[in-house]
Order: C-alpha cells, then structure tokens, then sequence
C-alpha cells in the first residue's frame, strides 16, 4: 500500500512513528510525507527547517522527546557563545548537535541543490523508513501580522510562535512567496499515485493549511483517485499538542472536530476530506464525510498505528 501522509512537525512526526509501525505489518509498503515548510526561517545565517527536522530526527530515534524539537543530548555552547556576543536572535534556540543539519542545509542550498534533494541527502544519514519531502523547494514563509501601535505589521511565524509563545493577538497569517511556489518535486505524484492520503493531526492552520494552499496541492487531493482521511487534532474543545486554538480563531473557525473538518471540507463539495477520524466524545457532522470517533491520543507508535488501522477501514481500503 502506498499511504501518502500530509504532516507537520511535532504532531506531524509522533504520527508518522504510528503510520511507520502500521505499514511494517503490510511487507511492500510505501510511506511518503509531505511536509510543511511554512516555519522555515533563517538564524545567523543558517536554514533553518523545523517541521523537517522535527519528523526526521523523531522518525530516527534522536529526537528530544520532551521538547519535541531538536536533538537529544543536545549542548548549547554554540548558543551560549552567539548570546556572549549578543547576536540576534537569542529566543531561539540552536543545539550544537543540530547546528550540524542547518551547516549542510544551508551550504548544499547555497551550492544550488533544491530543498527536497537536501532533505533526501540529510535523510540518508538517518534512514527513517519514511520518504520525507518538503511542500515547496520555494522560500514559502508564514508571517503573522500583528497590530502595533495602531498600525499593523507582519513578524515571522517563529518569532510569534516562539517568542512571544502565540500570546499577540494574530490578525492574520500570510504566506510570503505562496504566488510562486510549486509543489516540490515528487509531491503531486505522491499524491496522484497514493492509495490512501493521510491528514496528520498537526495545526490545521499552520501546518496542514499551509502545504494546502502551495498552489498544486489542494488541486492534486481535490482531483486524486485515493482517498483522503484525516485526523482531529482537536480534542473537545482544545489541541491535542501546540497552540492551534490560538490560530484557528484568526481564520474565523471553532476550536473543535467540527470546526477543522469544516476548515478541510468535504472532497464532494470542494474541500479534501472523505473520511474523518474525531476523538471519543466529540461530533462532526459534515455531508459527503464518514466520521468515525474513536480514542485519537497518541500514546505510543502502537496506538497510532491503530488510529491508522481505522482511517484505512474508514477509506474502504
Ligand atoms: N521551539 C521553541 O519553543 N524554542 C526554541 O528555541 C526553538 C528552537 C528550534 C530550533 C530548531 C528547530 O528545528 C526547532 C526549534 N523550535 C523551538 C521548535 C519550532 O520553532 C516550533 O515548535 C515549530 O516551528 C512549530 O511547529
């Protein structure tokens, strides 16, 4: 079977281990995921490509689990350096160990190579199981405007996520180069040629939505064979993980099953969902998309692949 899986970072990454342990039991599967690089920034001259790394250092056993994000056994000392200096930014965060990806990143990058032969080529060290390709190759960066002192004004997805932990109120989030973004290469073939396509349960606004709007994207589900099931990533009226309930608003939808699946649409009505996978307790009614309640915490690899089990049954696959 060839499940293509459309993810974001953290949550994107803990479902691609239970999508990974689903497909081990089905000898000659394959598993694609494509994933947002709407959070893709650049620190004292390094790319940085969190949602990528976060999946290929989780699918690889180094991740930091507590944090979720970089590596496990990290050192800070270069950090500690940068901070001596006072060089910007110093919010964040960058570990000695995973200074090293961003050092390849960025020089393959510089040398002219696109950001999906990269992150193949970083991907070779780790050896995830998992086909990891990023949306675009474009530069596709998700800003947040603000209001600033009666007048608005944009800042980095990172510097609001992070810095300021999603606590400014968010008028609106925009995608800078989204006009002249393609999908990357392989991406609409994972899609056209998938047998099922997976939505992970990772920020519907922006993570999920983001990959959505590459223009390509939403089309190639819209008009694929396969079907497309997704997961909740809320749970009652809050986000399983991360700060989607400070997004949501922002574009007018509910922090709830329903309203995500809203968001999504049903592919009979010009959205891409068929199937709807909402946790224990919570309802989403929606014309043209099965539903299916059942526990969706990601507790272990184990879990997951049986969340998965279900989105394949709810396929008809
Ligand atoms: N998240 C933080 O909360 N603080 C950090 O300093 C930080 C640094 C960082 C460095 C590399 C990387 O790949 C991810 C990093 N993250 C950090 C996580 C990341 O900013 C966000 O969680 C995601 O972009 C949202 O999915």
């Amino acid at each position: 079977m060839r499940i293509t899986v459309l993810a974001g970072g953290v949550g994107g990454a803990r479902f691609l281990q239970g999508v990974r342990a689903y497909a081990a039991g089905l000898p000659g599967s394959e598993i694609t995921a494509i994933i947002n690089t709407g959070d893709d920034v650049t620190m004292h001259g390094l790319r940085i490509c969190p949602d990528l790394d976060s999946v290929m250092y989780t699918l690889a056993g180094a991740v930091d689990t507590e944090r979720g994000w970089g590596r496990e056994g990290e050192s800070w000392r270069i950090m500690d350096e940068l901070t001596e200096y006072g060089a910007e930014p110093t919010w964040f965060s960058l570990g000695d160990l995973d200074i090293a990806t961003h050092l390849v990143r960025t020089q393959m990058l510089a040398a002219g190579y696109p950001l999906s032969d990269v992150t193949a080529a970083l991907c070779q060290r780790w050896q995830t199981g998992v086909r990891m390709l990023p949306m675009t190759d474009e530069r596709c960066e998700t800003h947040v405007v603000i209001a600033d002192h009666g007048s608005r004004r944009a800042i980095h997805f990172q510097e609001w996520w992070v810095r300021h932990r999603a606590g400014i109120p968010a008028l609106e989030f925009v995608q800078v180069g989204l006009e002249s973004a393609r999908p990357a290469a392989g991406v609409v073939a994972a899609i056209e040629e998938a047998d099922l396509v997976l939505i992970a349960p990772s920020n519907p606004v922006v993570s999920i939505n983001t990959i959505l709007n590459v223009p390509g994207i939403g089309q190639a589900l819209r008009g694929g064979p396969a079907p497309v099931v997704g997961l909740s990533p809320i749970i009652g009226d809050a986000p399983v993980r991360g700060m989607a309930d400070a997004c949501l608003p922002v574009l007018g939808v509910q922090t709830s099953a329903a309203g995500v699946a809203g968001l999504y649409g049903a592919r009979s009505a010009g959205g891409v969902l068929d199937g709807w996978l909402i946790h224990t307790g919570d309802t989403a009614e929606l014309p043209g998309i099965a539903v299916l309640a059942r526990d969706l915490l990601m507790t272990s690899a184990e879990a997951t692949a049986a969340m998965v089990a279900d989105a394949v049954r709810l396929a008809g696959r």
